[in-house]
């Protein structure tokens, strides 16, 4: 995994909501490379001068013996930490290969959204695989889910979210090569957009890198910090050639300094819900393929949307859901998508 932090990379310009080319974000005055959080004598940006005692996004019960104080301190800084190599390799492949049966009707999707790429909207005789970039809320499918409750990666997640974990948005990426319109892109957003639940510091991503991910396949990108700032307006960038359905944006983030995580296969990103983040286009001629998780604290609160800047996303979500015949309001849809993975409501569904 290296990381790479830049004015203007290859992707740069195409990011984000109407930016030409050639107008780059603030550049940052240091270079980096190495892994954050890991290997702090080299990824090193936000060194304090005393180390930090009085942690807020993380939990020093569940912290202890997994996440070092380096580590504490670099995701509250930055609201993201890499850890390298976590997933095994059998695992990824196994989640490769039901993805693919799940898009080519080898098995039934059950309750599991399988969604369409923009570009391919109306063409005929395409692999399945290259018509759906996405799946989504599959922590009860007997593959898939081996993912969302796999120990070693909920042993990281209860330092954000406490131990009583709850699965909460599932989703495998198949980022599709780009046709040329951009529209393989995903748009600068906070992932709290989505969720009418918190508190937002015990919810937290997990990002797998199904394969090497970097600028030319449409990597994750973060804005360090943002973590730090509040729920901004989202909405559907005005992208010449469209928008895939739910990809809303923030207008004007693409000015913020960005780092570009580049990964190898298993590494896997944890981060905060504020933080802005997006991927490039993938121009490489190969699908991108990532895996992920949300988890939350099991004790979540539902919050009303309505008459804040989510209201549009949830309107939307319960109208997708309704023209699938399932009629329910934007929490009980979290609900219903979500399950207790550890603690102490997973043991009393056993
Ligand atoms: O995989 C991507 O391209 C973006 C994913 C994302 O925004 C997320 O996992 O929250
Ligand atoms: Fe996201």
């Amino acid at each position: 995994m290296s990381v790479s932090l830049e004015a203007k990379s290859k992707i740069g310009y195409s990011f984000g909501f109407g930016v030409q080319q050639g107008i780059s974000s603030p550049k940052h005055a240091y270079k980096f490379g190495g892994v954050p959080g890991t290997a702090p004598h080299i990824y090193n940006p936000v060194r304090s001068s005393k180390p930090k005692t009085n942690f807020r996004f993380t939990l020093d019960e569940t912290s202890t013996g997994k996440l070092t104080t380096r580590q504490r301190e670099f995701y509250e800084e930055n609201g993201f930490l890499v850890i390298p190599n976590l997933i095994p390799d059998n695992l990824i492949d196994e989640s490769r290969q039901r993805f693919l049966d799940l898009v080519n009707r080898k098995v039934d999707a059950g309750s599991i959204l399988l969604m369409k790429d923009l570009s391919l909207k109306d063409k005929k005789g395409l692999p399945n695989e290259r018509i759906y970039n996405k799946i989504q809320d599959f922590v009860w499918d007997e593959v898939l889910s081996k993912y969302v409750c796999l120990p070693e990666l909920l042993d990281y997640v209860q330092c954000f979210t406490g131990k009583d974990i709850r699965a909460v948005h599932s989703m495998l990426i198949n980022k599709p090569p780009d046709v040329g319109t951009k529209t393989s892109r995903h748009p600068l957003h906070q992932d709290l957009h989505y969720f009418p639940f918190r508190p937002a510091d015990r919810i937290v991503a997990a990002w797998t890198a199904m394969e090497h991910i970097d600028d030319n396949n449409g990597c994750l990108v973060v804005q360090p910090g943002t973590h730090k700032g509040v729920l901004e307006q989202h909405d559907y960038p005005d992208w010449e050639a469209g928008v895939n359905k739910m990809y809303h944006g923030i207008r004007g983030a693409e000015n913020n300094p960005r780092v570009h995580l580049h990964m190898e296969k298993g590494d896997t990103v944890f981060f905060h819900p504020l933080i802005i983040h997006g991927s490039g286009a993938n121009v490489s001629n190969n699908f991108r393929k990532a895996i992920s998780c949300h988890y939350s604290t099991s004790d979540i609160e539902y919050i009303d949307v309505k008459g804040t800047s989510q209201e549009n996303i949830a309107k939307e979500v319960e109208d997708i859901a309704a023209r699938k015949g399932v009629v329910m309001d934007f929490v009980d849809l979290w609900e219903f998508r979500s399950r207790d993975v550890r603690g102490k409501k997973a043991e009393s569904h056993l």
